[in-house]
């Protein structure tokens, strides 16, 4: 098995004390960090579809999760680049009642890596939080917005709507996650929707 497999299987086994080690061994062999964040990412699909075909329960999902977590950790320096330019700030958070937070900690490093200075709301962020932010950091150029469950999607509408009514200007809202989609973005008022954590940088970059 090569060493990015034996990530692939640790993060799917949910193995947080072994996966940072791997990680590490793996970029010493001289993979890439994309290519393991890569594997990483097929893992967790691996452990969904499980979790979706009632083989794995929401335990084994979290602890899977916390390996994916353990194991970004370590690519975290390589990934995030130089980051000497500043682009302005850029507010983000996954929407209330969503406690997914993993696809939007990469998101929120590659736009950081990208050059603008994070503000991170965490997760089962109300729109008034978004609101109350945004009126502390007149200076911010993009807002951020991350949903991973379908009924979640009311929420980032909520979310998208409540920032876009408020009569707030100067920055633009950025939308993903795993059920947006471009479609389901401009029809709630999003300027902008990136399908993942590379994705969202160059699109951030775009908009300012
Ligand atoms: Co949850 N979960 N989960 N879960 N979970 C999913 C999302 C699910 C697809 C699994 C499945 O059924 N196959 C399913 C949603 C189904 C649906 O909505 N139709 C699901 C469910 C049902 C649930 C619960 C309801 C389960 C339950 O309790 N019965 C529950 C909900 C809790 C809540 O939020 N209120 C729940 C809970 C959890 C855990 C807490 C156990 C854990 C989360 C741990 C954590 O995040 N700290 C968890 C996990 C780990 C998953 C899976 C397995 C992995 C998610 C993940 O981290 N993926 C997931 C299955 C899957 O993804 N295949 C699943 C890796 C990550 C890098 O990808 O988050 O997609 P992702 O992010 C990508 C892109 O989406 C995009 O870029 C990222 C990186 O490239 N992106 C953006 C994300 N945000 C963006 C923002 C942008 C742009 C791009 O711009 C601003």
């Amino acid at each position: 098995m090569s060493k990015i497999d034996e990530v692939k299987a640790g993060v799917a086994a949910g193995k947080t004390k072994v996966v940072p080690g791997l990680v590490q061994e793996a970029l010493n062999e001289g993979q890439a960090a994309t290519a393991i964040l890569e594997a990483m990412v097929e893992a967790m699909g691996v452990v969904g579809d499980k979790f979706s075909s009632g083989e794995i329960f929401v335990p084994e999902m979290l602890v899977a999760g916390k390996a994916m977590q353990k194991g970004v950790e370590v690519l975290k320096p390589v990934l995030a680049g130089e980051g000497s330019v500043s682009l302005g700030k850029c507010i983000i958070g996954t929407v209330a009642g969503d406690l997914h937070d993993i696809g939007k900690n990469l998101v929120a490093l590659m736009i950081g890596s990208a050059g603008f200075d994070v503000i991170d709301l965490g997760v089962d962020v109300p729109a008034d939080k978004f609101i109350e932010t945004i009126k502390a950091n007149p200076d911010v150029k993009v807002v951020a917005c991350s949903a991973l469950l379908t009924t979640t999607m009311p929420a980032m509408k909520e979310t998208v709507e409540t920032i876009k009514a408020s009569g707030l200007t100067g920055f633009k809202v950025l939308v993903g996650g795993a059920p947006i989609t471009p479609e389901f973005a401009s029809s709630i008022g999003a300027d902008a929707y990136a399908r993942d954590a590379g994705g969202a940088a160059v699109k951030a970059k775009e908009l300012v």
